[in-house]
């Protein structure tokens, strides 16, 4: 079940330490995702190895050319025939977690990073299967926006959040948000744990975090709860908290118990 990504990129050192930390970084060391970056200037046959060129129709900035991505893309295609080829780009489409979920179950990803003005539009027209944006902001490259995307898809992948956990089991999988979580101490400069999380009573606890996980949402991402799949128990709380509430410093509304 490894994947296999293939980045193509002007600036390969960007990728070594944000994929050699951490999580990534393990699952790369397990083999349970092969990382492989290839810097498009290589595929530049002439002599300067020009990569970018001046807008057809004048503007400003460069223009990547086609003829070494397309020369890159083919010699990862001659090994690979399968690869899913992605272009990084505001244009694309908004990447979410369930985009993610069905690109982790690709074998192959060939990850196309821009820089200047994009590219040739061409390179789009022949070569790629699906455009995907990370959100609506103006990145200086889409390296970042490709480190983005790995990072989300590999907590998909078998193996890579260890054993105990899944990213099925997030509560944004379920689009909510996640609930507040405490470690000790439990005054910090007088803000104290709530006293439910040390009652050992773990319906109750569960009840709480499912609580708090509406109530956040329902204040900062109303526009997730019209997609949540709720069950009437979570229903039934929603209009509790609407019901009793006053707000808090957070600008979050806190039931009084
Ligand atoms: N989500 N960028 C792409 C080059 C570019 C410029 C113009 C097409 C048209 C980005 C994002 C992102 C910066 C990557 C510009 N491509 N990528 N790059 N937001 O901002 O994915």
């Amino acid at each position: 079940m490894r994947m296999r990504v293939d980045i193509l990129t002007l600036f390969p050192n960007m990728f070594s330490s944000p994929l050699q930390e951490s999580i990534l970084g393990r699952a790369v060391e397990k083999g349970l995702i092969q990382i492989r970056t290839i810097n498009i200037r290589d595929f530049a046959l002439d002599k300067h190895q020009v990569v970018d060129d001046t807008p057809y129709g004048g503007g400003q900035g460069m223009v990547m050319k086609v003829e070494p991505i397309a020369r890159a893309i083919e010699s990862v295609k001659s090994q690979n025939p399968s690869a899913w080829i992605v272009y990084l780009t505001p244009q694309g489409k908004p990447l979410q977690q369930d985009m993610a979920r069905r690109l982790s179950t690709q074998s192959h990803l060939l990850l196309l990073c821009g820089r200047y003005e994009g590219v040739d539009e061409r390179v789009r027209e022949l070569f790629i299967n699906e455009e995907i944006s990370i959100g609506d902001y103006v990145l200086t490259g889409g390296e970042l926006a490709a480190m983005v995307l790995i990072d989300a898809v590999s907590r998909f992948i078998p193996g890579v959040l260890g054993s105990d956990r899944s990213a099925e089991e997030d509560s944004f999988f379920n689009s909510l948000l996640e609930y507040p979580q405490y470690t000790r101490p439990f005054n910090f400069r007088g803000r104290c744990v709530p006293e439910i999380l040390l009652s050992g009573n773990h319906a109750a606890i569960s009840l709480w975090r499912r609580r708090e996980a509406l109530r956040r949402t329902s204040l900062r991402r109303p526009d997730l709860l019209t997609k949540a799949d709720l069950s009437e128990g979570e229903k039934k709380l929603l209009e509790e908290i609407f019901k009793g509430n006053s707000i808090d410093g957070d600008g979050l509304p806190i039931k009084k118990l």
